[in-house]
């Protein structure tokens, strides 16, 4: 591949890659142990609002903010009116709107998985109520985690349990406006030990397909026990156009919610190539989102650290050389496509990446134009008062 073909399959990859960014990953946020407080932290949607826009200005490409719906529109339908007025003050919009399905005393036992038809009817109101902000405020997609499970066998009944998801989500989706979708999310365990009720990327795929055709699958690349082939996980979710969209955020051992890239920079860059090999604007339908908790590292640092991570890994699965892969690949010649696949891997494209920003006006170095700006200080001293009184204890 030739430098100038290079660096414009990069500006290519990256004039239309977009991330979105979680407003909780601007909160303070900890362990099952306690919280560790920030004096940056976000405490106010207005402030979350803030550091969204502070990390697209800074990155380019991330213009919507992911929103949960009780943490951010406590007030519902009704706070629409603040948050649109948050967009235009910021310049950035609402992507997916996220129901709280979880923090409830009511869904101890589940939430649309309940036995109690009164508390399921509760959580399907609130998952009715997240379908109509998003359509007030034009964000296409409805992503539902469902934090609902058991701690111990016999304890509940699995199979009325699916009934009743696969009711409420078909619900939901006859809810949805045109442009809308509802993405299903899946996790094997926690905050539940013994079983999940949408436990697998198989469960969520036959839930979305009972749902209706607006309902996708949102792989969240935490939630997978160890040695899951991911990549093989996307590939079946585009051949049967069900992927909606992921949930970046990298591991070690469990959903540790850690930076993007920041254990194995590999497996994105399979994902990102699984996505691309499909076809040249296959990541178009594809919500590319970020669900993090920063509670070690510095949010501001931490978000933009991810969106450029996600850039350059973007960048370099941008640079396989698809058609001599494939080649290779029918010819069953192992190393040589392996290595083929691998020197996009290993290609340095900050330098790329870097002239791209300057063409498009944007600083050369985020993180150091971050540190430059002054803006976490000035966060810092802005919100240290409140955050001072935050509550950080687990008993
Ligand atoms: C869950 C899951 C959801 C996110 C919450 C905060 O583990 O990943 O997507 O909404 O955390
Ligand atoms: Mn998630
Ligand atoms: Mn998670």
């Amino acid at each position: 591949m030739t430098a100038n073909n290079s660096s414009e399959l990069v500006a290519q990859a990256l004039d239309r890659f977009r991330i979105e960014v979680p407003s909780w990953g601007f909160a303070n946020t900890g362990t099952r142990f306690g919280k560790f407080i920030q004096n940056a932290a976000a405490a106010s949607i207005d402030e979350k609002f803030a550091d969204a826009a502070q990390v697209h200005r800074l990155t380019g490409a991330s213009p919507t903010v992911a929103l949960h719906v009780l943490w951010d529109l406590p007030g519902g339908l009704a706070d629409v009116p603040k948050i649109q007025r948050l967009e235009a003050q910021h310049g950035v919009k609402s992507g997916s709107i996220n129901p709280n399905l979880f923090q409830d005393q009511d869904y101890k036992f589940g939430s649309l998985a309940n036995p109690s038809p009164e508390i399921r009817s509760r959580a399907l109101a609130h998952l009715l109520d997240s379908v109509a902000i998003g359509r007030a405020l034009g964000s296409p997609d409805v992503s539902v985690w469902l934090a609902d499970g058991s701690n111990y066998p016999g304890t509940q009944s699995m199979s009325k349990r699916i009934a009743w998801v696969e009711e409420a989500l078909a619900i939901a989706h006859a809810a949805l406006g045109e442009e809308q979708r509802i993405l299903v999310e899946y996790k094997p365990y926690e905050p539940y030990f013994y079983h999940t009720d949408i436990a697998d990327w198989g469960m969520a795929l036959e839930l979305a397909r009972r749902a209706g055709p607006r309902a996708k699958v949102l792989v969240d690349t935490g939630h997978h026990l160890q040695g899951t082939n991911i990549e093989q996980i996307v590939a079946w979710l585009l051949h049967l156009d069900r992927l909606g969209g992921f949930h970046f955020n990298d591991r070690k051992y469990s959903d540790d919610d850690l930076t993007l890239g920041s254990i194995d920079p590999y497996q994105l860059f399979r994902i990102f190539h699984e996505i691309l090999s499909v076809a040249p604007d296959a990541a178009q339908g594809v919500a590319f989102m970020i669900d993090q908790s920063h509670n070690m590292k510095g949010k501001m640092e931490a978000m933009v650290q991810s969106v450029v991570t996600a850039q350059e890994l973007f960048a370099k699965a941008s640079l396989v050389d698809r058609d001599r892969l494939a080649e290779l690949q029918n010819s069953c010649s192992l190393v040589e496509a392996e290595e083929c696949f691998r020197d996009a891997f290993w290609q340095d494209v900050r330098p790329l990446v870097r002239a791209w920003r300057e063409s498009r006006n944007l600083p050369c170095e985020p993180l150091k134009a971050l540190a430059e700006s002054g803006y976490v200080e000035k966060i810092s001293r802005e919100r240290e008062h409140k955050n001072r009184g935050a509550i950080a204890s687990y008993a």
